[in-house]
């Protein structure tokens, strides 16, 4: 019989031998998994040739468009007004139906065909009427103040003929062309931060005025009414507002709710849904209002923050189910290197939305 001493001996070599054999089995830790990372996404890229972003999706004559932001390495280092998003052109993808092949249609529009334009692309907007197709896009111009243009064509995808001229009055970033059931047209827009609309006041530049502070009202996004050849604006810009449950407009500090960036206009049951990015914080909320000026008033979040720092949405209907599209990084790791994707979005019998999270 083995004494005590043996026997626990014995056994400590047995366990430290499990113990190494149990570690040998397991695959070793990615970099990502090591900082407890490990992801996976809700969704893929619609596209991986090239980087896209700021998607705004569109049904035209039935067939589905995605008018996204072209992202590319162009070397601009980063700041905090966004120069790395320095974008050059437009490529316009499209879908025949949801979860179909997705074709990219080639460049439809590029920044030296713009007459007015400086430099930096963002996010852009299309609409259709009486036969004619409508690109709507920010640029800063060559003072390097961001307004927005427009530009025609005979086709969905383009070529995009850019006009002269920026939209008369127009400014900021990030234009969403929302037509109504009436047949009017309305374009809501602004950003703050490097999309400048905190400089705007009484629709008056002011380049001195930076952020709002914690305790000040926040900046409101903006909305005019189209002319009947889509290329102006019918009135002058107004301001939106979008409030909480008591109908009071949200301070800085509510950075979790306030509008940053990304309005996206839709209609479903007679309600107007105002939705945009609150930017810092990352989340798109939504807020509801009963006609196209508001208020709205904030009702959730659609989308939690996805991986990246923008986060822009849109959110179309498609053969009676409805679908957000949205951006990430997933496939560059990168903030200014974004790829667009989509999924179905689900409202609740009240007409709320059922919130997306990026991860499964
Ligand atoms: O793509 C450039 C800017 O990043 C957009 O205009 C913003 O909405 C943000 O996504």
């Amino acid at each position: 019989m083995p004494n005590m001493e043996s026997t626990k001996t014995l056994l400590a070599l047995a366990t430290s031998a499990l113990l190494i054999a149990s570690c040998n089995s397991q695959p070793p830790q990615t970099k990502e998994e090591k900082k407890g990372n490990k992801k996976e996404y809700l969704s893929q890229p619609l596209v991986s040739h090239i980087y896209t972003a700021d998607p705004s999706a569109h049904v035209f004559n039935g067939k589905i468009y995605v008018y996204p932001s072209h992202d590319t390495a162009t070397g601009t280092p980063e700041d905090d007004l966004g120069s790395h998003f320095n974008m050059m052109d437009y490529h316009i993808l499209s879908m025949d139906s949801i979860g179909g092949k997705v074709t990219d249609n080639g460049v439809a529009l590029d920044i030296k065909n713009i007459p007015w334009a400086g430099r930096q692309l963002w996010a852009p907007d299309a609409a259709f009427k009486g036969g004619k197709y409508y690109l709507y896009f920010p640029v800063k111009n060559k003072q390097g103040v961001f307004q927005i243009g427009a530009a025609i064509s005979d086709k969905p995808t383009g070529p995009f003929v850019a006009e002269k001229e920026a939209i008369k009055g127009s400014y900021s970033i990030d234009p969403c062309v929302f037509k109504d059931d009436n047949g009017d047209y309305y374009m809501y827009f602004g950003g703050i931060w490097g999309g400048q609309l905190q400089r705007w006041n009484n629709n008056q530049y002011d380049s001195t005025k930076g952020n709002r502070k914690p305790e000040e009202i926040a900046v409101l996004p903006r909305v005019a009414k189209l002319s009947k050849d889509m290329l102006q604006f019918a009135e002058p810009v107004k301001e939106i507002k979008v409030v909480d449950g008591k109908g009071n407009l949200f301070t800085e500090k509510d950075n979790t709710k306030r509008f940053f960036e990304a309005a996206w206009m839709f209609k479903k049951d007679g309600k107007y849904y105002f939705t945009y990015s609150t930017g810092d914080t990352h989340f798109i909320n939504y807020a509801i209002g009963n006609n196209p000026y508001g208020p709205f008033t904030y009702k959730g979040v659609v989308l939690n923050p996805v991986e990246g720092w923008t986060n822009h949405q849109s959110i179309v209907e498609v053969n009676g189910k409805w679908y957000l599209f949205y951006h990430d990084v997933q496939l560059s790791g990168k903030t200014h290197l974004r790829n667009v994707k989509m999924t179905e979005l689900k409202f609740n019998s009240d007409g709320s939305i059922q919130v997306i999270n990026a991860y499964k």
